[in-house]
């Protein structure tokens, strides 16, 4: 049987790469990493042959592709079942879909205002004002899911809606946004993760600067 490949950019500044990542660990995956220079217009024209939205991640795996970190999620909760990445529980299960979904196709502010840094530390970092509505309302999915489901993650046990998160968790520290204690030990545990401390050493080890996700203040 094939290995499966995954096609990933930039462990310091690639959010979507970083969750589609975890998601194959966490489903028990093994996987080569393939990682590519999206400014290389070599290495983009292959990713397009490869994956038709020219988006990383990618996820190869015997005869099937896949792209888009939602598609990865649910296909590999389809060939992983045992890994439980998402919860047992229907009713839990559809409130894991639902703030998972919300990351993906939200947030847009927070992403653009505060990019995914994992090298970089901001103190006092003005968050732009069109940013904060998503900061408070990823405080309060994190307050309601702690309160629910009694930690120490989002869902009790870890799940796709922690990979949706992590990258948020780095950027409240790359920008240090000020958390209430019981998120900031969430966002502390997600950054301690085993997994976490794996991906972020790969990022410090990374030589690359990209200028324009550089912020300046
Ligand atoms: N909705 C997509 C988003 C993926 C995405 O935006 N990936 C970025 C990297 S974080 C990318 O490939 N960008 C390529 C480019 O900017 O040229 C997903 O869920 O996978």
């Amino acid at each position: 049987m094939a290995k499966a490949k995954l096609t990933i950019s930039s462990k310091n500044y690639s959010s979507w790469s970083l969750r589609g990542w975890l998601l194959c660990r966490m489903a028990g995956l093994e996987f080569d990493e393939v990682r590519i220079d999206i400014d290389d217009p070599s290495m983009r024209q292959e990713l397009l042959l490869l994956s038709p939205s020219v988006l990383v991640p990618r996820l190869t795996h015997n005869t099937v592709t896949v792209w888009d970190t939602w598609a990865i999620a649910e296909y590999l909760a389809e060939i992983a079942p045992d890994a439980h990445l998402l919860p047992a529980d229907i009713a839990k299960r559809a409130h894991c879909r639902a703030v998972s979904g919300e990351m993906h196709s939200g947030f847009h502010n927070l992403r653009s205002a505060l990019p995914m840094n994992l090298k970089a530390r901001h103190e006092a970092y003005q968050i732009f004002t069109g940013a904060k509505p998503d900061v408070e309302r990823i405080k309060a999915i994190w307050n309601e899911c702690l309160d629910a489901y009694g930690g120490p993650y989002l869902f009790g046990e870890l799940s796709v809606a922690d990979a949706m998160y992590a990258p948020v968790c780095t950027r409240f520290q790359t920008y240090s946004i000020k958390l209430e204690p019981k998120l900031a030990a969430y966002r502390d545990r997600i950054l301690n993760w085993p997994l976490m401390q794996e991906w972020t050493a790969g990022a410090m080890a990374e030589p690359e600067e990209m200028v324009e996700l550089e912020v300046e203040f």
